[in-house]
């Protein structure tokens, strides 16, 4: 069966035969989030990845530093940096704590700080965690179907407060990129820590 459409991303459609299609196929597992096909790219972060990001450090160096804290999948189908893409993935973290803190993505703003992005949560339960360049933090709940609107010039990060694997779909802007450095020198204002069983957002000192 030959139909009209492409079978390269950001090619000019073609006739190509049905077959080759599956080739570019992904999927998604809407119980898990999971991303199946050959163009999924996978990111994992353990421990060891994360110096620096936890607030207590000495909890973390007693854990075991191959620990898996979080994988990120990502379907990427044009380069990235290029305008007027579309990216989407799925990540996945693990429950745990790291002294009164959850485990948690690293975070960033986006490099190009006009861009912003949907968070879709799967499973599990967890807190999205916003940062808005005047330092001014917030979270909100990630639970099985809640949609989350990340607006420009907000930096973001995921703690999973659950007892359970958090999955949650994302989409973004294939020229957004990633500013990691922001962060890892100026942290967010505030963390979210469990006291008394409860997370909570504590500002830094
Ligand atoms: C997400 C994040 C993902 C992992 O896809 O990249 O949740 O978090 P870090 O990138 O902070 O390690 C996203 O926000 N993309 O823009
Ligand atoms: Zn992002």
């Amino acid at each position: 069966m030959e139909l009209p459409l492409s079978n390269s991303f950001d090619q000019p459609a073609t006739t190509v035969n049905v077959d080759s299609l599956s080739k570019n196929m992904i999927t998604v597992d809407l119980s898990t989030g999971e991303l199946l096909g050959s163009a999924v790219q996978n990111t994992v972060r353990i421990l060891r990845d994360l110096q620096g990001i936890f607030r207590d450090e000495t909890a973390r160096l007693a854990m075991d530093p191959g620990q898996p804290i979080y994988r990120v999948q990502a379907f990427m189908p044009v380069p990235e940096g290029r305008e007027g893409g579309l990216f989407w993935g799925t990540t996945f973290i693990e429950p745990g704590m790291v002294g009164d803190e959850y485990f948690m993505t690293k975070g960033h703003f986006h490099a190009d700080r006009s861009r912003s992005e949907y968070y879709l949560n799967l499973a599990g339960r967890g807190a999205l965690i916003l940062m808005d360049e005047n330092r001014k933090t917030r979270f909100e709940i990630l639970e099985r179907g809640s949609l989350h609107y990340i607006p420009p010039h907000t930096a973001h990060r995921v703690s999973n407060i659950g007892e359970s694997l958090l999955s949650f779909l994302a989409c973004w802007p294939s020229d957004a990129g990633h500013d990691y450095q922001t962060i890892a020198t100026e942290g967010f204002s505030a963390r979210l820590r469990k006291i008394n069983g409860v997370p909570t957002l504590v500002e830094e000192p």
